[in-house]
């Protein structure tokens, strides 16, 4: 499957504006067949977003269970005798999807895309009711897991992980046409030869009979350096730009079917020419160690939560930049394919990770309510959730292989990994991640709970990702403890011989919040609290990252730890910077012109 384009062959519309919404507490618009005709009693609901925070109705905020979205689409006049399909970027956490009366997908997952194939039930120039139900429950089998508890006041949603539940379509949906014969998939592995460039790739078609795949490899000016003919094949660019941190450089392979001299189909896939390598404890991209600054983020912002933005994704790239920092991770899901397409371009490096979060009972105990479940048994994370982990892995790959800037694969944000059941649980999972690409580096992200010696996960990652919280959760106000306690739990890390990447560590922050002698919750505890950090890490060789926790406050259910939600950010949840972010922004820049290529750190 790929992702719908307008091509010479191709065309999409979208069908993001105003859906009918309605909500099903019952639980009967399935049986009642609300797919069949307008939707009774239904209100307007903006769609690319999460729908929670756009009404005033805490009954709609904290709502569980199956939501119902629907609206008319004409299909165009002009697509006769041609594929036609709707595709969803995603939706929070499954959907069933019917046309007219036809149901056409159901998919699993809330954040990597779908298509329903459409092909025989529509006709051109008709007008057709596409109805979507969209569920947001979590339970033990989904990513991210959770559990529906019973209470007093009725059914309760308890999960572990630390941002709000957001649920709806966040994510355009296209309705599109291909050729009846077409490109199905595409994919690309580049190496680097000297000053050549090698660009591997393996196409697939589907519904052509005698029709034959051509590759044509164009510059970022459009001037062909290379073609080829054949499904699979190989092309080599001398004195090839390649893409690298800070230089988002493209070349353009254009996937053609073609028939004698016709072009049945065309499709154009980005490519980035670059190597990614791990060797010893080091980083490499095009062969250069490599050292990652920047951030863990969120899909987070005020009404549209989870809901991708074009000017959010611009201004927030904006801010990493002015800041300095080179890369991010897309904890802790997979984030909209234009926030990818835009690292791409930008040269941001990013750590892509699947929606495996909360796989951790120990966690939190009281604070996120784990407390009275075992994490991984039959009753709770069992071989059912270990497939549906094993799909989200697959899809997450499937859809994002090609990206440069992708240079990681993140499995999982802390799990438990210092059991028996962890260790049986996760080293499937990342033989999975490794069948579906042998070219990246796989790692999950290892929470404290779990330190140096006691984890059982990490023997099976290529890099060491650690969340750690030395000085806030633990050493609460106590840097000069923390910095001891931390340094030695680092230095034990560093004698594993991986790279080491910092994926989190960060201080609750109120903007405004000031204290001469630097009091947790203050901005000058926060600058302490990362100062404290950063002088752990550049004691440590084995250190080639630092990624703060977070880039922005972000909104979290409530808690008697959180203050109108997660205050961790450098910046506000409206991106106005706290002064930790000009502290980040000092030691990140600090003799560079501000261009995140240019590593200020660690070169070796
Ligand atoms: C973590 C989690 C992250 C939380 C963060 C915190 O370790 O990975 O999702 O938001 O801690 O602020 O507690």
């Amino acid at each position: 499957m790929l992702r719908p384009q307008d091509t010479s062959t191709r065309e999409r519309k979208s069908l993001d504006g105003l859906w009918s919404f309605r909500l099903d507490p019952e639980g009967v618009g399935r049986q009642r067949r609300w797919f069949a005709s307008p939707l009774e009693d239904a209100r307007e609901m903006a769609v690319p977003a999460s729908f929670n925070d756009v009404t005033t109705d805490r009954a709609v905020r904290d709502y569980v269970g199956d939501i119902w979205y629907q609206r008319t689409v004409r299909i165009p006049r002009g697509w006769g005798g041609q594929r036609v399909a709707l595709y969803f970027e995603s939706a929070t956490h499954r959907a069933t999807v019917w046309v007219g009366e036809t149901e056409v997908v159901s998919h699993e997952g809330g954040y990597t895309p779908f298509e329903a194939d459409l092909t025989g039930h529509v006709e051109p120039g008709q007008e057709v009711l596409v109805t979507v139900v969209v569920n947001n429950a979590l339970t033990f089998q989904s990513i991210p897991p959770g559990v529906t508890e019973e209470s007093p006041t009725g059914p309760k949603q308890i999960y572990w992980h630390d941002f709000f539940n957001y649920a709806g379509l966040h994510r355009t949906v296209w309705l599109h046409s291909t050729p009846p014969a077409h490109v199905d998939d595409v994919t690309v592995v580049t190496d680097v030869d000297g000053s050549t460039g090698v660009v591997r790739y393996a196409a697939q078609q589907v519904g052509g009979t005698g029709t034959k795949v051509r590759v044509v490899l164009r510059d970022a000016v459009g001037a062909e350096v290379g073609r080829a003919d054949g499904a699979e094949g190989e092309l080599r660019v001398a004195d090839v730009h390649l893409w690298a941190p800070g230089d988002g450089y493209l070349h353009d392979l254009e996937v053609q079917l073609v028939d004698g001299a016709d072009v049945v189909d065309s499709y154009h896939q980005s490519v980035g020419v670059r190597t990614v390598e791990v060797r010893g404890t080091g980083f490499l991209i095009n062969g250069k160690p490599f050292y990652f600054k920047g951030f863990g983020m969120h899909e987070d912002h005020a009404v549209i939560g989870k809901a991708h933005n074009d000017a959010h994704l611009v201004n927030d790239f904006e801010l990493l930049r002015w800041i300095g920092a080179n890369s991010f991770r897309t904890s802790h899901y997979p984030y909209s394919e234009d926030v990818l397409d835009y690292a791409d371009r930008q040269g941001i490096v990013v750590i892509d990770e699947t929606a495996a979060v909360g796989l951790n009972m120990g966690l939190g105990g009281g604070i996120f309510g784990g407390q009275g479940y075992t994490t991984f048994s039959p009753e709770t994370i069992n071989d059912k959730t270990q497939e549906v982990h094993a799909q989200a892995i697959r899809e997450l790959v499937a859809r994002d292989k090609n990206h440069p800037s992708v240079v990681i694969w993140s499995i999982a944000n802390e799990p438990e990994s210092d059991t028996e059941g962890a260790e049986k649980y996760f080293q499937p999972l990342f033989e999975v991640a490794r069948l579906a690409d042998p070219t990246r580096p796989v790692g999950f992200v290892n929470v404290m709970l779990a330190p140096h010696g006691a984890c059982r996960v990490s023997q099976f990652a290529d890099v060491l990702m650690l969340n750690r919280y030395y000085g806030w959760y633990v050493n609460t106000g106590d840097l000069e403890g923390a910095e001891l306690a931390w340094e030695e739990e680092l230095t034990g890390w560093a004698g594993d011989g991986k790279p080491i990447i910092i994926t989190e560590y960060g201080a609750d922050t109120y903007p405004g919040q000031h204290s001469v002698i630097e009091e947790p919750w203050s901005e000058e505890y926060q600058t302490a609290y990362l100062d404290m950090n950063h002088r752990v890490f550049d004691r440590v060789d084995a250190v080639v990252g630092e990624q703060v926790w977070n880039f922005a406050d972000f909104a979290t259910k409530s808690g008697v730890m959180r203050v109108g939600g997660n205050k961790k950010g450098a910046f506000t949840r409206d991106r106005q910077p706290k002064a930790a972010a000009h502290a980040l922004r000092r030691r990140w820049t600090a003799g560079t012109d501000t261009n995140p290529s240019t590593d200020s750190r660690k070169d070796s």
